[in-house]
């Protein structure tokens, strides 16, 4: 069966198309700085928003109908919504997905059962995978929905919950490994709190840490060369969220002797949302070689939560991928759409449409972060600015050959420093003469 009967293959006609259902900007084929955009950009399609999204809120239930949605079987939904997905994915033109487990496969009553499911679900998903050359960026599992995750998984204040939450980890790696994923992701539910009035949080994080080095044993066990992600987020369900950002996550890693186990999946919403920009995370994590795959969304300057929204800014796209660009590019990660359609958005076309727009959004990114980085404006004027630190005496203090006393003589020989400008308006107006 054709899910998306009215949609045909979306291609590239370039900026002067008209036409609603093609790019503008993302041509698949077209190498940028020696790599096609495909490779550049990898594109991922998430399952949870793009096919199990209804456009429920907190004021009402879902608004959406799918027609791969409807029957009275469970097992016949997920067949069906997998098919849809794999249609989805071939006609869009992406070359990766994202899933959860539960997202694919619906839950039974006993996990042994709901393990069968899912066996049957993956195996499905790996024929799509290989008829229609399609790969997996990364999966995960979902261990906060249900409601015996109510107080966190791996932070559960019950072993008991633990051990489920630990079991969950191990089916969905072993499935993530069996699909081929390039990685799989741990995103900390509702590892957090409400409140410190009922939560020993240095037990909590201990947990956490445990349940991340089992895993990281089990995928020694089971042979999976996937990289581990952990995707920051510093409010949402919980309060706060112990993996707060990008900074966060890299101290109790380091703590916890996980360090040379882990990347981060930077989401921009969550990077907003702790009061970061979008390209600050990214920089964080390019810094510290902790920079794995991002899931490429948007906030509202209006909204304090997580809105998921499809990428539409020049702007961000074109500093992202210039920050990108200028680390070398992703090796495991890519961009996953991890956005959803509103809730007033109930046709089938608004889910390409919002891919497309999308897409072309981080091409037009990348077409302007390529051209600022072959013009090297940027670059020249950060290496200009710290150049004191190449000789004489701000290299002494960065071989820490210098120090107070040092410092101190050399301000009473040198006197006053010379000052720069910082000339951020005029770097401004170069960016967007990129734009
Ligand atoms: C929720 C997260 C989640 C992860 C995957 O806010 O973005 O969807 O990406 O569990
Ligand atoms: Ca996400
Ligand atoms: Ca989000």
């Amino acid at each position: 069966m054709e899910y998306f009967p009215n949609i045909k293959q979306i291609t590239y006609e370039g900026t002067d198309s008209k036409n609603p259902l093609a790019f503008k900007h993302y041509d698949c084929r077209q190498k940028i700085l020696g790599k096609t955009m495909a490779d550049h950009l990898r594109f991922a399609v998430c399952y949870w928003h793009t096919f199990k999204g209804t456009g429920s809120d907190p004021f009402g239930p879902g608004t959406i109908v799918r027609n791969y949605n409807s029957s009275d079987d469970p097992m016949r939904i997920a067949e069906m919504t997998m098919e849809a997905a794999f249609e989805f994915f071939t006609k869009l033109g992406v070359d990766f997905w994202c899933f959860h487990d539960r997202d694919i496969s619906p839950e039974a009553q006993t996990l042994k059962e709901t393990n069968t499911r899912l066996d049957k679900i993956a195996k499905l998903a790996k024929k799509l995978q290989s008829d229609n050359n399609i790969k997996l960026l990364w999966g995960t599992t979902n261990a906060f929905s249900n409601r015996r995750f109510m107080s966190g998984a791996g932070t559960n204040p019950s072993p008991h919950v633990f051990a489920y939450a630990a079991s969950q980890v191990k089916k969905a790696m072993e499935i993530t490994k069996e699909l081929g994923g390039a990685a799989y992701l741990f995103w900390g539910g509702r590892e957090g709190y409400e409140t410190l009035l009922n939560t020993d949080m240095k037990r909590e994080l201990e947990h956490l840490a445990i349940l991340l080095q089992m895993a990281v044993d089990y995928k020694k066990d089971i042979g999976f060369n996937g990289q581990f992600y952990i995707e920051p987020k510093p409010k949402e369900p919980t309060k706060h969220q112990y993996d707060f950002d990008a900074g966060n996550c890299y101290a109790f890693l380091q703590k916890y002797n996980l360090a040379k186990h882990f990347k981060l999946n930077i989401e921009a919403n969550h990077a907003t949302l702790a009061g970061h920009s979008f390209q600050h995370e990214l920089q964080f994590c390019i810094d510290n070689g902790l920079l794995g795959s991002v899931d490429a969304n948007r906030g509202d300057l209006f909204l304090g939560w997580d809105t998921d929204q499809f990428p539409t800014d020049i702007y961000e796209t074109t500093l992202a991928m210039y920050t990108i660009l200028r680390s070398g590019g992703f090796t495991t990660g890519g961009l996953n759409f991890d956005a959803k359609v509103r809730r007033q958005s109930i046709d089938p076309t608004d889910l390409f449409h919002a891919h497309i727009g999308a897409m072309d959004v981080f091409a037009r990114g990348l077409k302007n972060a390529a051209k600022m980085l072959t013009d090297g404006v940027f670059e020249d004027v950060i290496k200009q600015r710290y150049a004191g630190w190449n000789d004489g005496f701000g290299a002494k203090i960065e071989k820490k050959t210098a120090g107070l006393k040092e410092c101190e003589n050399y301000i009473l020989e040198h006197g006053e420093p010379e000052l720069q400008s910082g000339r951020q308006e005029f770097l401004e107006n170069i960016l967007n003469s990129y734009i």
